[in-house]
């Protein structure tokens, strides 16, 4: 025995599916906005179902990766990569002032100006003062945009008074990461893409041994090559810098949320150069501290996968 509530709903489904269906009594406009409701309704629940799955799915390592049909440019991780957004998005206002300004003036003279509307045409061929606006006012937009420009790129060119300094070495077709002040160097190899555990870890972006960073530390980068040129690219730090052989060039980035930042060698360097991915993990310092410990032990046994030409040359 049915509820009276429940037989009343029962009705009213009915008579929707019949609506629905084609036996279109009563107001046909108002049926076909339930349907529409309907359908929207259902859309959103399923919009919503997805972003809950994949904000399931992407946590952890993976939450830094690139994403599909990503908008903006990543999240900064560093301040020169904050300095870096700011400075974008002080320019991303003025050129959509600038274009917005010339586009105005373009519809005036197309209205103002046209045939109909001015059959005398001036023969007026010079104006000093508009002269003198239209190279004074572009140079003045150079300048505004200049003064920030230098700012922001010698905030990010040098570390001041850096907290630590890890030296990266590019080679044909992985880095090496060196610490000096706590002798600890080791190389970091791309998975191959069998032996990738799809939960965690991401082809073409996961490492065997990622660079570990304590948070909210000034950490000098100083980048170098051992054979061709490569370079060094974390697109969140803000961190683009070639590695060079027989130069060291200079970059820094302070990570100041524990997580993974992914970057990669974005100089072609050779037939494996899409093998040479970055992952730098961002820890607490407590938790850097410990990971020295067990890392000092672990890469003064290991034996290098590679003997490079700098070894060779040591041994003699
Ligand atoms: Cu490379």
């Amino acid at each position: 025995m049915l509820h009276g509530d429940e037989q009343h709903d029962r009705r009213q489904k009915r008579s929707f599916l019949r609506a629905a269906l084609g036996d279109w009594h009563g107001n046909e406009r108002v049926v076909g906005m339930k349907i529409i409701r309907r359908l929207n309704m259902g859309f959103k629940k399923l919009v919503g179902l997805i972003i809950l799955m994949y904000t399931v799915m992407i946590t952890g390592a993976l939450a830094a990766l690139p994403r599909e049909w990503q908008l903006g440019v990543p999240e900064p991780v560093s301040p020169v990569a904050v300095r870096i957004h700011e400075f974008h998005d002080y320019l991303l206002w003025l050129i959509a002032a600038i274009s917005l300004f010339v586009l105005v003036l373009m519809i005036y003279v197309c209205f103002r100006f046209k045939a109909s509307n001015n059959p005398n045409p001036t023969k007026t061929t010079h104006n000093t003062f508009i002269e003198i606006l239209w190279t004074a006012v572009p140079v003045l937009i150079l300048v505004i945009v200049a003064v920030p420009s230098f700012k922001t790129l010698y905030y990010g060119d040098r570390a001041v008074d850096p907290d630590m300094t890890i030296k990266v070495t590019a080679n044909q077709w992985y880095w090496t990461y060196e610490y000096p002040d706590q002798k600890v160097t080791f190389d970091s190899y791309m998975i191959p893409k069998e032996e990738i555990d799809p939960k965690t870890q991401a082809y073409l972006f996961s490492v065997d041994n990622p660079l570990v960073v304590p948070t909210g530390k000034k950490i000098q980068l100083l980048i170098t090559s051992n054979d061709v040129m490569h370079s060094f690219f974390l697109p969140s730090a803000v961190v683009q810098i070639y590695g060079i052989n027989g130069r060291i060039n200079e970059a820094w980035m302070q990570i100041d949320k524990e997580g993974w930042v992914y970057g990669q060698c974005n100089q072609i360097c050779g037939i494996n150069h899409s093998a040479m991915p970055i992952a730098v993990k961002a820890v607490s310092e407590k938790e850097y501290e410990n990971w020295l410990i067990e890392a000092k032990t672990k890469f003064a046994s290991a034996p290098p996968k590679f003997r490079v030409a700098s070894t060779i040359e040591n041994k003699q």
